[in-house]
C-alpha cells in the first residue's frame, strides 16, 4: 500500500538517511527537495524557472487532485468494521462469509445522500444510500442498498430519467439536494409506480437524526444457494443496535445551516469515542410457494414483505470500528458495484436489479478512470486475485512469467517461474443459479411490465396507515411543504389525484394544507386492497424506538454562576448511561462555576445551537440566566429545544428563560437533578400542535 513515506514500490526504503530526526520531503521521483517555501527564480526579484520541477510536480499534482463526483450518492461518509456471522446457515447457502457461528468478515461502509453534490449538506430531506463491501475469502461481495425498502422505479430504463428530474433544474442550475421542485413531482407524478417510495420519502425516515439510526436494505430480492444448488430466496434487512431516531423538519433546516457535516461528523466522533456503530444483518427467507402466494411480484423493487408476514431472521451483525485513515483514497475512491457478488449469493431477474448488474462497473471506470480501478486498497480483495488480465492505464500489479493465456501448456522452467498460470474451479467457482424466477422465464423479445407489477397503491396504503399518529402528520406536512414549493399547479394536482388512490384521508390533509381543492382519484391499473397495517414499519412507537440517551448526545447550557455540584451530578449521570454530555456556554473559554472553578465550554453558544442535540439541560444560576436573557442564542436554544420535542432539564433558576422561550410545562420538561436522564431518551411528540401547524 502506497504510504507518504514513499516505501511502496520504491524497494521498502524510506527516505530517511542516519542522523536524520524528521522524514525527508521528496518529490514523486524519490529526489530529496531543499526548499518548499520558493519557486526558482532568476535573482531574488526575478522571473521564474520552467525549469523548477519541483514547482511544475507539485502545481501538476494538485490541478489533477478532483475526480468526478458520484453522479448519484456523491455525498457520502464510511467506516471500516466486520461482520460476524451468527451461525452457519450452509443449509442455505455455501457463501464462505456465513459458514461458521462467530466468523469475522471485513467491510467497508459507506452511507450517502442521493440528490446532492460531494460538497452538499448531510441533512437534505433525501433518501439515504447504504453500501456495504463485504471482503470475504471468496472474493467481495457488494450489498449496495438504501435505509428505505422499495425504490422509486420498477426498470432501470427509468434510472436516468428519475435522477435528471430530482437533480437541480437543467436550466436553473438549483436547487442542490432537494426534491421540493417542479421536475422531481413532475416526474414522480406521471410514475404511479414510486408512489409507494414517496411515502417513505416522505416519511421521518428520509431526515434521519445520525446514519446510526437508519435501518438499511438490500431492497431486490437476491438468492442464497446452497452447495447442492438449492436456492431460497431472500431479502436483506439492517437493524441499528442504537435504535432508530429522525428528526423533523424545522430541526433538519437548522442542522443543515449549524453544521453542514452533522452526520459525517457523528459517524467520527463516536467511532473516535470507541462507541462502536453496530447493525444486525437479517433476512426474510422464503421459497417459490411462498412467493407465489404473495399479492405481489417479489421480482418487483417497489414492494416489501411485512415483517408480520414474514419475520426477519438474524444472521449476524456489523460492526464500524475504524473511521478511514485517508478520506480521498477510502471514501471517495471506495467503488461499489451490486454485480460483485460470492458463491451462495445470487441475483433474479428483478428488472431494477439486472440494469444495476451494467451501469456501476461502468460509472467506476468513468470515475476511477482506468480498469485497474480494483487494485486500489479500498477496492481489492482480501483474498487471492490471479488471472490472466493485463496491462491498462496504472497497473500496479506487476505480474511475472510468459503466461498470460488460458489454456496454455507451460510449466515450470526457468523462463515461467510461476508455471502455466491460475486454473478454472469448478467445484468452487461461482456457478449461476440454473433455475428460473418463474414459470414463464422464457418468451418473445418484448419491452412489457408483467401484470403482477400493476398494484401501485396497495402497499403505500398500507405504509401510510401502519404509522404513528405524529409520523402520518410529519408525512402529510412534508407533503404540504414539497407541493407548496412548485410552481406548476397542474403537478400538484396530478400529485393529489395519485394521493387519493392512497388514503383519501391523506389527500384531503394535503389539499387542505395547500388550500386547494381535491381532485378525483386518478385510474388504477389495479384495484387498491386494503392490506393489514405493519407497525413494525414505524419509526415512533416501533420496535426500534429505544428511549435511550445511550449513544446520544445532551448539550448542557451553563454560565457563569452554574452550580458546580449540580453540573458535575449532571454529566456523571450521563456518561453513566451511555450518552455525551456537550457543555456550552456564551464563551468557549469556559463559565465561572459557583464553587469559582472554570468550566470550559466544548463549543460556544452561537455555534452550538440545541438542534445538534437529542436533549438538552439548561443548568444556569438566577445571575448566568439575567444574562442569558438578553442573548438571542440563548433563547433561542431553548425554544428550539422545546419545539423539536426534545427533553428539557433545567435548574430552578432556569425558569425565566423557559419562560421567554415559550417552553410550557410538560413531561419532557424536567428538572435537571429529578429524572432527567430517564427522560432524555425520547422526543415528546404530543407537543407538537402547539408549537406547528401540521397537515
Ligand atoms: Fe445506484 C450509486 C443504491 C438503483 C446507478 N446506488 C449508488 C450508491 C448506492 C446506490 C447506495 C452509492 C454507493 C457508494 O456509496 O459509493 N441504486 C441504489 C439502490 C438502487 C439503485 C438501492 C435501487 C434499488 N443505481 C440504481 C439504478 C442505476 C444505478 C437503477 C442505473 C441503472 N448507482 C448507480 C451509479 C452509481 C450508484 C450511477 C453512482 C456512483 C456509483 O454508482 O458508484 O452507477
Amino acid at each position: 500500500m502506497a504510504t507518504n513515506k514513499r516505501d511502496a514500490g520504491n524497494g521498502g526504503e524510506t527516505h530517511q538517511i542516519a542522523g536524520d530526526t524528521v522524514e525527508r520531503l521528496t518529490t514523486n521521483q524519490g529526489i530529496p527537495v531543499s526548499d518548499n517555501q520558493n519557486q526558482l527564480k532568476a535573482g531574488a526579484r526575478g522571473p521564474v524557472l520552467l525549469e523548477d520541477f519541483v514547482l511544475r510536480e507539485k502545481i501538476f499534482h494538485f490541478d489533477h487532485e478532483r475526480i468526478p463526483e458520484r453522479i448519484v450518492h456523491a455525498r457520502g461518509s464510511a467506516a471500516h468494521g466486520y461482520f460476524e456471522a451468527y451461525e452457519d446457515l450452509s443449509d442455505i447457502t455455501r457463501a464462505d462469509l456465513f459458514s461458521e457461528k462467530g466468523k469475522r468478515t471485513p467491510v467497508f461502509t459507506r452511507f450517502s445522500t442521493v440528490a446532492g453534490g460531494a460538497g452538499s449538506v448531510d441533512t437534505p430531506r433525501d433518501v439515504r444510500g447504504f453500501a456495504v463491501k463485504f471482503y470475504t475469502q471468496q472474493g467481495n461481495w457488494d450489498l449496495v442498498g438504501n435505509n428505505i425498502p422499495v425504490f422509486f422505479i420498477q426498470d432501470a430504463i427509468k434510472f436516468p430519467d428519475l435522477i435528471h428530474s430530482v437533480k437541480m433544474e437543467a436550466d436553473k442550475g438549483y436547487p442542490q439536494a432537494a426534491s421540493a421542485h417542479d421536475t422531481f413531482w413532475d416526474f414522480v407524478s406521471l410514475m404511479p409506480e414510486s408512489t409507494h417510495m414517496i411515502m417513505w420519502a416522505m416519511s421521518d425516515r428520509t431526515i434521519p437524526r445520525s446514519l446510526r439510526t437508519m435501518q438499511g436494505f438490500g431492497i431486490h430480492t437476491f438468492r442464497l444457494v446452497n452447495a447442492e444448488g438449492k436456492s431460497t430466496f431472500v431479502k436483506f434487512h439492517w437493524k441499528p443496535k442504537q435504535g432508530m431516531a429522525s428528526t423533523c423538519w424545522d430541526e433538519a433546516v437548522k442542522i443543515a445551516g449549524a453544521d453542514p457535516d452533522f452526520q459525517r461528523r457523528d459517524l467520527f466522533e463516536a467511532i473516535d469515542r470507541g462507541d462502536f456503530p453496530e447493525w444486525e444483518l437479517g433476512i426474510q427467507a422464503f421459497d417459490e410457494a411462498f412467493a407465489d402466494s404473495l399479492p405481489f411480484d417479489v421480482l418487483d423493487p417497489t414492494k416489501i414483505i411485512p415483517e408480520e408476514l414474514l419475520p426477519v431472521r438474524p444472521i449476524g451483525r456489523m460492526v464500524l470500528d475504524r473511521y478511514p485513515d485517508n478520506f480521498f483514497a477510502e471514501t471517495e475512491q471506495v467503488a461499489y458495484c451490486p454485480a460483485n457478488i460470492v458463491p451462495g449469493i445470487d441475483f433474479t431477474n428483478d428488472p431494477l436489479l439486472q440494469g444495476r448488474l451494467f451501469s456501476y462497473l461502468d460509472t467506476q471506470l468513468k470515475r476511477l478512470g482506468s480498469t485497474n480501478f480494483h487494485q486500489l486498497p479500498i477496492n481489492a480483495a482480501k483474498c487471492p486475485v490471479m488471472n490472466f488480465q493485463r496491462d491498462g492505464h496504472m497497473q500496479m500489479a506487476v505480474p511475472k512469467g510468459r503466461a498470460n493465456y488460458e489454456p496454455n501448456s507451460l510449466d515450470q522452467s526457468d523462463r515461467d517461474p510461476e508455471g502455466g498460470g491460475p486454473r478454472e474451479c469448478p467445484a468452487q467457482g461461482f456457478t449461476t443459479f440454473a433455475g428460473r424466477d418463474t414459470a414463464n422465464e422464457q418468451g418473445d423479445k418484448l419491452r412489457i411490465r408483467p401484470e403482477s407489477f400493476a398494484d401501485h397503491y396497495s402497499q403505500a396504503r398500507m405504509f401510510f396507515r401502519s404509522l404513528a399518529a405524529p409520523e402520518q402528520a410529519h408525512l402529510a406536512s412534508a407533503l404540504v411543504f414539497e407541493l407548496s414549493k412548485l410552481g406548476l399547479e397542474h403537478v400538484r394536482v396530478r400529485v393529489m389525484a395519485n394521493l387519493v388512490n392512497v388514503d383519501p384521508v391523506l389527500a384531503q390533509r394535503v389539499a387542505d394544507g395547500l388550500a386547494m381543492p381535491l381532485p378525483k382519484a386518478s385510474p388504477s391499473a389495479a384495484p387498491v386492497q386494503d392490506m393489514d397495517p405493519s407497525p413494525a414499519l414505524r419509526i415512533i412507537e416501533g420496535p426500534l424506538d429505544l428511549a435511550t440517551i445511550d449513544g446520544r448526545a445532551i448539550g448542557i447550557l451553563i454560565a457563569d454562576g452554574t452550580d458546580k455540584a449540580a453540573l458535575d451530578a449532571l454529566t456523571g449521570a450521563v456518561k453513566k448511561a451511555g450518552g455525551t454530555p456537550v457543555i456550552v456556554a456564551p464563551k468557549v473559554g469556559g463559565a465561572k462555576l459557583s464553587d469559582g472553578s472554570v468550566q470550559k465550554a466544548d463549543l460556544q453558544l452561537q455555534g452550538g445551537p440545541s438542534v445538534l442535540f437529542d436533549a438538552v439541560a439548561i443548568l444556569v444560576s438566577e445571575e448566568g440566566c439575567a444574562v442569558l436573557l438578553k442573548e438571542g442564542a440563548a433563547v433561542q436554544f431553548a425554544m428550539d429545544a422545546f419545539g423539536h420535542c426534545k427533553a428539557i432539564g433545567h435548574s430552578e433558576a432556569a425558569k425565566p428563560l423557559l419562560d421567554k422561550a415559550g417552553v410550557e410545562p410538560d413531561d419532557g420538561v424536567v428538572p435537571a437533578d429529578k429524572g432527567f436522564v430517564g427522560a432524555a431518551g425520547k422526543r415528546y411528540w404530543d407537543r407538537e400542535p402547539k408549537v406547528r401547524m401540521l397537515a
